[in-house]
């Protein structure tokens, strides 16, 4: 341990602590830019500078190790002089257009220059005029309000290693830009956003879709229908106010009643019937020499990581669609024609915790109901914007439950949002089609937790299933290069792009901590507790949707609508 001073207060702290570390423990917060709790130390801001006792330099606290005897001064006059001058400096070329951003009222920049009482700027105000990158369906760049912090890099570098931002130019030329030239739509971008996540300012986001919305929402002659993608209720309510986990999924329901939404559906219903075809579907190619191991396909993340980087591998992809594009060819087949709606009517809106959703979406190839299934998808930030621009007060909304034939859920369903979720779910079925037991205790508990890759050895009543688990495009990469050079022991791999997960996923609220995300993985898990119904085949509207119209899982119609092929 070594023992320093700071601002007058005595602490020990474990040896090689930053200075940062040492005034977190001891309650003092040093201002940060460019510095992310779940990154590399860059120093690249300065932002966080303090007086160390002995050095004529000020020194970055992110960066600077403590030694013994070490005395720190966080707010002397020539530190806050020093922290307002480099605000000042950001500032001189950073857009004022505060009210139109994207990150308003949630942007480091503008919390900092609060903090600082930053009023008159000494500092002509050079913006470099800078085109934005409105290239993909997902995310936008926004290269003028870029702070240089190249947290966005890290993240789809080191988190996700696909590596689609880098840096061009030297000194105040410096830019960050996609890494193959030209714009996000040429470069090796999944539209993950987690890239969203780590940028403090607005100079990545997502493409907001809330005017889509309202423009159907006030056209009489459209049916708006949406479904809830299973990690959104247990981070909106961080948008709204709420703890996590603890806005009540039927005053959620009744909030997006009063925006005007005409139908409230669950993805969670359609999770429960990707279990009915993905476990079918991995049965089949065990047992008649399919392709393996046999890779989840919900998330389109980790889809158009595949598709970049394992070209090769494209067959060892579930053919299932994901959740979201299996509710929409049913919406607009199935569920409009027991309702009695023209199919051309219905608009089908998702809300996702995911960016990738968006371009999922707008795939050309996802129409099977003869219509574009999916027509908007909002992230959960995005609704949580519409509720606080409604001024609702959701603790005196009345509960109202979801709308029949595409509502119903089982707890199997809930776990989805969380990483392992789906491969548990799929084991609670496949165990009970196999075994033909009942499954007495549903919970897969290797299945569970952060760790980056999680893996199991299943006993089916003598027949042995090899599993593993991956989060993150970077976890994802170390499984699949096991499979490209033909040393996986893996029979099924279960791989969500985001870090813990879709309640990681790129449009929640922003956090840029895993321990947020660690929580909300708590609540997701509480939720499938709490369901009297907790495997995916005693889901009820399933069972009637396989009686009534598909049948049986892989069958005819299921290809037709449920299925699909991802090329390179
Ligand atoms: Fe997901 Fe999925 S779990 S991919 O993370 O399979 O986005 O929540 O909706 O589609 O169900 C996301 C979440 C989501 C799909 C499901």
């Amino acid at each position: 341990m070594v023992n320093v001073t700071i601002d007058g207060i005595k602490v020990s702290v474990p040896n090689g602590s930053t200075i940062l570390q040492a005034a977190k423990e001891v309650g003092i917060k040093v201002p940060t830019l460019c510095y992310h709790p779940d990154q590399a130390v860059k120093a690249n801001c300065r932002v966080c500078v303090c007086e160390v006792e002995g050095n004529r330099l000020l020194q970055a606290a992110c960066s600077q190790p403590v030694f013994e005897g070490m005395v720190v001064k966080t707010k002397t006059p020539k530190v806050i002089e020093a922290r307002k001058t480099i605000l000042e400096l950001i500032l001189s070329h950073h857009p004022q257009d505060c009210l139109n951003c994207i990150r308003n009222g949630n942007c480091e920049l503008q919390d900092l220059s609060a903090e600082y009482i930053i009023r008159d700027n000494p500092f002509e105000l050079k913006v470099r005029g800078l085109e934005k990158d409105l290239s993909t369906p997902a995310i936008f760049r926004d290269p003028d309000k870029c702070v240089l912090c190249r947290r966005c890099i890290d993240a789809c570098t080191v988190i996700q290693s696909v590596s689609a931002l880098g840096v061009e130019k030297r000194g105040c030329e410096s830019m960050v830009v996609p890494t193959m030239g030209g714009n996000l739509i040429d470069s090796p971008c999944v539209m993950c956003g987690q890239c969203v996540h780590a940028c403090p300012v607005g100079a990545i986001g997502e493409i907001e879709d809330i005017d889509k919305l309202m423009a159907a929402i006030a056209d009489p002659d459209t049916i708006v229908v949406t479904q809830i993608a299973p990690a959104v209720r247990l981070a909106l309510g961080e948008e709204i106010g709420m703890a996590t986990g603890d806005l009540p999924m039927e005053v959620f329901v009744a909030g997006l009643r009063h925006l005007g939404f005409d139908y409230v559906l669950h993805t969670n219903f359609t999770a429960d019937l990707t279990i009915l075809e993905e476990g079918n579907e991995l049965l089949q190619r065990l047992t008649t020499g399919g392709t393996l191991p046999m890779f989840t396909s919900c998330s389109p993340g980790w889809i158009n990581f595949c598709e970049t980087y394992y070209p090769d591998l494209l067959d060892n992809l579930s053919t299932c669609k994901s959740p979201q594009q299996m509710f929409g060819s049913l919406v607009k087949t199935y569920w409009a024609d027991k309702m009695n709606i023209e199919p051309q009517k219905v608009v089908s809106v998702s809300i996702m915790p995911c960016t990738a959703k968006k371009f999922e979406a707008a795939r050309p190839e996802m129409n099977s109901s003869g219509y574009q299934d999916v027509d908007i998808v909002l992230t959960t930030r995005e609704i949580g914007k519409l509720f606080r621009m409604s001024g609702l007060d959701f603790s005196r909304l009345e509960p109202s439950p979801f709308d029949s034939w595409m509502g119903a859920y089982t707890g199997a369903a809930v776990i989805f949002g969380a990483t392992g979720g789906v491969m548990e779910a799929a084991l609670r079925t496949v165990y009970e089609v196999v075994t033909k037991k009942e499954l007495t205790d549903v919970n897969f508990t290797f299945a569970r937790g952060f760790e980056g890759i999680k893996e199991a050895e299943i006993d089916l009543d003598g027949t042995k299933v090899k599993v593993a688990i991956a989060h993150t495009l970077s976890n994802a990469r170390k499984l699949m290069d096991q499979v490209r050079a033909g040393e996986s022991p893996y029979h099924f791999i279960e791989i969500m792009a985001c870090p813990g997960g879709c309640i990681g996923g790129g449009g929640q609220p922003i956090t840029k901590a895993n321990v947020k995300r660690i929580e909300r993985i708590g609540a997701i898990y509480d939720e499938d507790a709490s369901l009297p119904l907790r495997k995916s085949h005693d889901n009820p509207e399933v069972k009637v949707l396989y009686d009534e119209f598909l049948h049986e899982p892989l069958g005819h119609k299921s290809h037709e609508l449920l299925h699909t092929h991802y090329h390179a």
